[in-house]
């Protein structure tokens, strides 16, 4: 620390069972490798696997084919065509070609789009099952890429989550969460200014006429051109000046639709967004958000793919003359362009995983730097949304290891009576609360939605003492700016558990510490003796187990001064209220 207060009061006792991390990822060290299973879907009773969509799809292709083909031999379709040939007559032409910004982003949308997807399925596989409903009770799930949840043993979270391979996945080792995030996020922030920039140039250019539709004509002539294609006998068009139909139909949806759904379902899955918008929030439920975001992946997908094979099957020169080129003769310009793209994207795809593995820490410095302060945003607001008895969740799933110290089982062998609470640091009056004084303090009952990192979510009525009211009685000083949460567990790689909050946090509503679960005394499975709700944060930062409580200035010298044991050896950031 550089400033004057280089040694603090001296830290809680428990610091010392904190351990610094590394700062690259060591395999041998890491949670070990489990494969998934192929991915299923639930159909009525049934859990189908998703391998039979191939045949299914080359079969519907193979017979569209031949439908199309004698579709096209009976005259009033012909005449159909002939009225509607693909491109709409009244479309207005765009005569400003291929300008250098729509081929620069086009480029920059694919290559980060590349980096975003990858990361995305890596979050995936942290929980391999979606659902529509809120509280992820297991075997409700519609899609999984895991075995079904064991029932007869404990089975946390973090021992659902699989391993995807390293070329698909970034970094492409189970439960890597943490620098997953980054990349998407970091990913997202740099498609979202790219494509900021895409709406206002085509908004002040005429290229919108490409995207937007004009007029009616748009649907029959989507209707020709897919004739067409599936037919094998393409249209005659020229893209350079107008897209045609189906083209204009499917970049619009993509664009305008698919786009900003993705990012608005992305944010949806954030504590601190859902946990404000009350309502909105309700009825697009994590869950839901999750499932639609996972269709608007598999549009991408298969956007990409049939983009693609268009852009090589329908005159591959002519088509990356233009967008890589920006030129409209047909020589293999484009196509050079193209192939020295292609280079860079496969580099950088080939360089992800390993690289990331190597330089954990760096990756989550720079994403931290990027997107930190935009998640810090967010925690400003103190979250509002509660449910109602009914809503609580048949289920909800676990995660942590339990501590196993003589003293907690001392502690537990008489139901916590001999508990107390360590409050110190940068306060005022640093004390030791009894499990009685706790208990008798004001209690507060909030039923509300837990969002863990992985995925999963779950409703929950917790009864606890309002951290606000702690800190009214212990008074931290102007100097303290974090509260430090000690657990008696220890952490998946040992080492003591923590986490830090901000102190605005420990102000909010619905900032609680938690003695009771769904009307009854909290289990020791989820968390007693005292347990952290702060609704506006990922589950990881609501430590369970608490043992002591710490204000301080700064947390660079704890653990490994990230701020929170995942935050340390699992590169989570310590901000995570999305
Ligand atoms: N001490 C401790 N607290 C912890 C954890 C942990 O591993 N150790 N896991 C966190 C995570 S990742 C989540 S999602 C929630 C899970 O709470 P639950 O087990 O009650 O569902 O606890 C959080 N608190
Ligand atoms: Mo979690």
């Amino acid at each position: 620390m550089t400033n004057s207060r280089e040694v603090q009061t001296p830290h809680d006792s428990l610091e010392m069972r904190l351990t610094t991390a590394d700062d690259r990822i060591r395999l041998s060290d890491w949670t070990p490798p489990q494969a998934g299973v192929v991915p299923r879907l639930h159909i009525g009773k049934r859990w189908v696997n998703v391998l039979w969509i191939i045949p299914i799809v080359t079969a519907i292709l193979i017979i569209g084919v031949a439908v199309c083909q004698g579709l096209r031999a009976i005259p009033a379709v012909q005449e159909f065509i002939a009225r509607y040939p693909g491109t709409p007559a009244s479309a207005p032409a765009v005569y400003s070609g291929f300008p250098w910004w729509l081929r620069l982003q086009h480029f920059f949308n694919l290559f980060f789009m590349v980096f975003i997807i990858r990361a995305g399925i890596q979050i995936l596989a942290d929980h391999p099952r979606l659902y529509w409903k809120r509280d992820c009770t297991p075997g409700t799930e519609w899609f999984r890429f895991q075995k079904e949840v064991p029932r007869n043993r404990i089975w946390t979270s973090k021992n659902d989550s699989v391993t995807i391979p390293k070329w698909l996945g970034i970094p492409g080792i189970r439960h890597s969460i943490g620098l997953a995030r980054w990349w998407h996020f970091s990913f997202n922030l740099l498609w979202v200014i790219n494509g900021t920039f895409f709406f206002i140039l085509l908004f002040t250019t005429d290229q919108w006429q490409r995207l937007v539709p004009t007029t009616w004509a748009v649907f029959p002539n989507a209707l020709s051109t897919t004739l067409q294609y599936w037919s094998l006998n393409f249209p005659v068009e020229h893209a350079w000046t107008r897209y045609n139909s189906l083209q204009q139909l499917t970049y619009f949806i993509t664009v305008f639709i698919a786009a900003p759904l993705a990012i608005i379902t992305g944010l949806m899955q954030g504590p601190a967004i859902a946990n404000k918008l009350g309502w909105f929030a309700k009825i697009l439920n994590r869950q839901a958000a999750r499932t639609i975001h996972f269709f608007l992946l598999c549009w991408f997908l298969l956007y990409i793919f049939t983009h693609v094979t268009l852009v090589f099957i329908t005159g591959m020169r002519q088509n990356l003359g233009y967008m890589f080129a920006g030129r409209d003769n047909n020589s293999w310009e484009g196509f050079i362009i193209f192939c020295a793209a292609m280079l860079l994207v496969i580099v950088t795809w080939v360089l992800a995983s390993p690289f990331t593995i190597k330089h954990a820490r760096l990756v989550q410095k720079v994403g931290h730097t990027m997107i930190g302060p935009i998640k810090g945003m967010a925690e400003w607001w103190s979250p509002g949304t509660e449910y109602s008895e009914k809503d609580i969740s048949p289920y909800f799933w676990l995660n942590g290891r339990l501590p196993d110290s003589d003293a907690f089982n001392a502690l537990m062998k008489d139901d916590f009576a001999n508990y107390s609470l360590r409050v110190s640091g940068l306060v005022e009056n640093p004390r030791e609360f009894s499990y009685v004084e706790i208990k008798v303090m004001p209690k507060q009952e909030q039923i509300t939605e837990h969002f863990c990192i992985q995925g999963w979510s779950g409703v929950a009525k917790w009864g606890g003492v309002p951290m606000r009211l702690i800190l009214d009685i212990v008074k931290p000083t102007s100097d303290a700016r974090y509260a430090v949460f000690y657990s008696f567990s220890e952490g998946s790689e040992g080492g003591g558990y923590y986490d830090v909050h901000k102190i605005e946090n420990m102000r909010h509503a619905l900032t609680i510490l938690a003695y009771e679960m769904n009307g009854a005394p909290i289990s020791v499975l989820y968390g007693a003796p005292l347990r952290l709700r702060c609704e506006n944060e990922l589950g990881f930062k609501m430590v369970k187990w608490i043992a002591a409580i710490e204000f301080v200035h700064d947390f660079a010298d704890l653990g490994a001064g990230e701020g929170g044991y995942n935050e340390d050896h699992e590169f989570y950031g310590y901000r995570m209220p999305i």
